[in-house]
């Protein structure tokens, strides 16, 4: 069931020496800010790695939980994309993929540096 009674959240954990790269909290109750998560590979060309986070009952407007989809950079979780459910229950963001090579270059990308670890904290 998603968002019992309080907000989402998501924390991002540097995989090289595991200090918090940052942290994200929804802010409406149910909006279950962090249902799900996904590497994003290098968005946007900075050399870090970027993530994908759903958050599926987000309300958007007057559409109950519409859901939302954010491509968050991994440096510091400013969005650098977002999505948005259409319709009321759309529920976007209830399952994300995404993989290293989810870049606009089409060039894989090395696993090995920049590398982060999700740790996610679903309502
Ligand atoms: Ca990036």
């Amino acid at each position: 069931m998603l968002g019992v009674g309080t907000a989402g959240k998501i924390t991002v954990i540097s995989s090289g020496d595991g200090h918090r790269v940052f942290a994200l909290r929804g802010d409406t109750i149910g909006d279950a800010v962090g249902a799900s998560s996904a590497p994003a590979g290098d968005v946007n060309s900075d050399g870090v790695p970027d993530v994908i986070v759903g958050s599926p009952g987000v309300p958007i407007r007057n559409l109950v939980h519409a859901g939302r989809v954010g491509i968050l950079s991994g440096v510091n979780g400013h969005i650098l994309r977002r999505f948005t459910g259409q319709e009321p229950e759309a529920r976007l963001g209830a399952a994300v993929a995404g993989g290293p090579g989810f870049d606009r270059d089409g060039v894989p990308l090395d696993k090995t540096s920049n590398a982060i670890t999700l740790r996610v904290h679903a309502p």
